[in-house]
């Protein structure tokens, strides 16, 4: 028995305390660790949650959110039953029903603008869940409709299409092959995955070198990085290229590696020559001295793993950023080697563990040739081309204008517009619907435009498979009792699957037969995972060990690695998309007079993700209040103190909240953290400055103004007050 078992055992509720311990995960922040929970568990209610120890990855520990799960699955605003609206959209008339009544409803008026319209004028969409996502793509095709989008159109796929237009597939840092030098560009890593985290500084303490690229001073910058550059907001992919071009004026670039394995090693370094370090420091900020150190590392330093994440991606020219990043890897020859990068072969939710599944068969067999194109499917040809979803990102868009043809219903499944752009003008599109219905855990501002409302529960309350790095397979089942009368997402579309007619035998079965069809071959170990509430590793498990992807064959369409794109070649020309990882100038067109600040809005905050925890009490009241970050000297000379009550404005929105004086800030730029009812960021986010590849929105560089607000002045007490808890997050 190991240490954290005895711990364990020695804990153990005796039996005359009618308290049972029971195996669950925690879905808070999926599709990310899906850390392994013990649930201590009384007449079915949840009383406290632990880590469970040896659980892949998390082995035990929980982050904060993991810790408030009991506050999250009871949360106030919990949908207890099936609502059907009585009054105008956008209110709250609404009134309970049966879920036969409900999802009668959802059925009569789907197959109704069927009929009338085309299977495409439906769309299905869903947020940042993950686990029931092939079900309802499934759902989707098997009911003749193509229109399936996800949050994916703002997460992930962008850094995921850079990595595959370069590679021909995914990639990630190969920790297993113990980098000696690590690049994290935009990444914080002890607050977005708190995983990786423990990861980088268990590096750091066995003498790995760390690099952090951030504009802001983070967590990450402070504990990790040996060396920490700062460019300004948007100018990483100028950083990259000057970068490049000291590597080869320096002739430390593998030749013989980009001879054999590359394309476009001559057009790329063309592009990046413009890039010397006086023009680089000019643009990016940074220091020449410091480019240049870190130049001069990433070649030396070997192997060394250059690898960014989804906050890079969040700006006008976030996936050639991203592109211009990854390149630096290609140019030192660390692909497919070991601790440079390594390819990501998806099992299951895109997650890779190492062995195969059935899952693509399971969402594409039931599809049918395309006849309208998807949403987003002309605005942005590349993101079409390499996903075949439709991009969420233009959903507003075509609902108001009917161009190219009406939206007219609308399947929501966790869909929070507060992390839209621009969500006013999303809530005036869903208002324009003829129908809609929402699946949810808490009552959102999607669920008020709704016309049908179905309670969804939390991963606590059903059973569910997830694959883990390792070929490990874990099966939980339902832990504690449902909340009012919700069911999981994958009930709601087994039974929509039937009530629609679509035919799908194996979707109407329900979500343990999709997960043998899915895992065939592992029918053993879902058994056994299911029954011990242990996950297990697929005896089909087999590491692909580094080298055999460049042995097996690149692929990308040239069978090389591509500096230069024949993909993006091959889109149309009146897209005006260049094949080569181009730098642009992606801050807004607007008047820098009249918007002199850039606005970064949305990195992580470590006790929040997304719309889900701000209404959690503890997780609430670590940072309670929503606030702009400044740095001191732009405060002094606009007269505003810590707290002082501020207005943000945009060319899309003003908003008022409060002012955080932080050294973590650049001058010349603010922060604000997303996910707040009463301060929403994404008003400010005009849902037109799109990355033109990926169709993600400008998230992280908004040209913005701010003053104090005058109309609310604080006492010269309360200033002083609150000046002494400035915030440093
Ligand atoms: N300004 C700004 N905006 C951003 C970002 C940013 O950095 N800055 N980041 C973007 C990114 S990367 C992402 S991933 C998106 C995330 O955006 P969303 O996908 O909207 O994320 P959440 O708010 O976490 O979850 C969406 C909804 O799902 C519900 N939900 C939770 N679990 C379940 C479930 O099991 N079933 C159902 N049916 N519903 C469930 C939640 O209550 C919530 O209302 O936001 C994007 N928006
Ligand atoms: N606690 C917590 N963890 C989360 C989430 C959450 O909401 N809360 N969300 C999850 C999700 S869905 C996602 S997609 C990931 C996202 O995780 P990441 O991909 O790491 O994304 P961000 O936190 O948005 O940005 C990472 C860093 O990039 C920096 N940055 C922003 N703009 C620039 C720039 O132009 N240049 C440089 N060099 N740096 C820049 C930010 O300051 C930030 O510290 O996190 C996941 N983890
Ligand atoms: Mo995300």
């Amino acid at each position: 028995m190991t240490r954290e078992e005895q711990l364990l055992k020695a804990k153990i509720p005796g039996p005359e305390t009618g308290i049972e311990i029971r195996r669950t995960m925690c879905d808070i922040c999926a599709p990310g660790a899906h850390c392994g929970v013990n649930a201590y568990v009384k007449d079915g209610r949840l009383l406290k949650v632990e880590g469970t120890p040896g659980y892949p990855g998390s082995n035990g520990k929980l982050c904060t959110k993991g810790a408030a799960n009991r506050q999250y699955i009871y949360r106030k605003d919990r949908i207890l039953s099936p609502m059907v609206r009585t009054g105008p959209k956008g209110s709250d008339a609404f009134r309970t029903a049966t879920w036969e009544e409900a999802l009668g409803l959802i059925a009569e008026n789907l197959k109704k603008i069927k009929a009338e319209s085309d299977p495409d004028s439906i769309v299905w969409y869903t947020g940042y869940s993950k686990w029931y996502r092939p079900w309802l793509k499934r759902l989707c095709h098997s009911f003749g409709g193509h229109n399936y989008m996800t949050e994916s159109s703002t997460c992930y796929k962008s850094g995921w299409m850079a990595n595959n237009l370069t590679f021909g597939r995914d990639m990630r840092p190969d920790m297993m092959g113990r980098p000696r030098l690590l690049v994290g560009w935009g990444s914080n890593p002890y607050i977005n995955a708190y995983l990786a985290g423990r990861g980088f500084a268990a590096s750091k303490d066995k003498g790995v070198k760390i690099i952090i690229i951030d504009v802001r001073r983070t967590q990450a910058s402070e504990k990790l990085a040996d060396l920490y550059l700062r460019p300004r907001i948007g100018t990483d992919g100028v950083l990259a290229h000057a970068m490049a071009k000291i590597i080869l004026d320096n002739n430390w670039q593998d030749q013989e590696f980009l001879d054999t394995y590359v394309l476009g090693v001559e057009e790329y370094r063309r592009m990046v020559a413009q890039y010397d370090l006086e023009t680089a420091q000019r643009i990016t900020g940074v220091p020449k001295e410091d480019i240049f150190r870190a130049a001069q590392m990433i070649a030396e330093t070997k192997p060394c793993s250059v690898s960014t994440n989804t906050g890079i991606t969040h700006h006008k020219n976030g996936l050639n950023t991203c592109r211009a990043i990854m390149a630096l890897n290609i140019l030192i020859g660390n692909v497919d080697q070991p601790g440079g990068i390594a390819p990501v072969y998806d099992t299951f939710l895109e997650m890779g563990a190492g062995f195969d599944t059935r899952e693509e068969e399971f969402i594409f067999e039931t599809r049918t040739p395309e006849r309208l194109p998807l949403v987003g499917q002309k605005r942005f040809p590349l993101w079409y081309d390499m996903n075949h979803d439709g991009q969420a990102m233009d959903l507003t868009r075509q609902i108001l204008s009917e161009d190219p043809y009406p939206i007219r219903a609308l399947a929501a499944f966790g869909m929070n517009t507060r992390m839209f752009p621009q969500t006013s003008q999303l809530l005036k599109a869903l208002e324009k619907l003829d129908f809609m219905f929402a699946t949810d855990l808490f009552w959102t501002d999607a669920c008020r435009y709704a016309d049908v409302v179905l309670p969804a529960c939390s991963s606590f309350e059903r059973g569910e498979v997830k694959a883990y790095p390792g070929g490990f397979i874990a099966y939980t089942q339902q832990a504690i009792d449902r909340v009012g009368d919700c069911r999981s997402d994958v009930e709601i579309i087994a039974e929509l699957a039937k009530l629609l007619d679509t035919g799908d035998e194996l979707l109407m079965q329900g979500y343990d037969a999709c997960v043998r069809y899915i895992f065939a071959g592992n029918e053993e170990e879902l058994d056994e995972a299911r029954r011990t509430g242990t996950p297990v590793r697929s005896k089909h498990f087999k590491p692909t060990p580094p080298g055999s992807y460049l042995a097996k064959g690149i692929e990308t369409p040239s069978g090389k690695l591509e500096l230069y794109s024949t993909r993006i070649a091959a889109i149309d020309p009146a897209a005006g998309l260049d094949p080569l990882p181009v730098w642009f100038d992606g801050d807004n067109a607007c008047d820098k007079t009249e918007y002199p600040f850039t606005l970064m809005a949305g990195a992580r905050l470590p006790h929040a993700i997304h719309s889900r925890c701000h209404d959690v009490p503890w997780l609430r009241s670590l940072r309670p209040e929503p606030m702009v970050d400044i740095h001191p000297e732009d405060a002094a000379d606009l007269h505003i103190s810590q707290g002082d009550p501020v207005t943000v404005s945009t060319t899309a929105a003003a908003l008022h909240l409060k002012a955080n004086l932080t050294l973590s800030a650049n001058r010349g730029d603010l922060h604000m953290f997303h996910g707040y009812a009463e301060a929403n960021a994404n008003e400010l986010v005009p849902n037109t400055e799109n990355d033109p590849y990926s169709g993600f929105p400008s998230f992280k560089q908004i040209r913005c103004r701010i003053q104090r607000d005058e109309t609310s002045p604080q006492t010269s007490a309360d200033r002083e007050e609150e000046g002494g808890k400035l915030h440093e997050l």
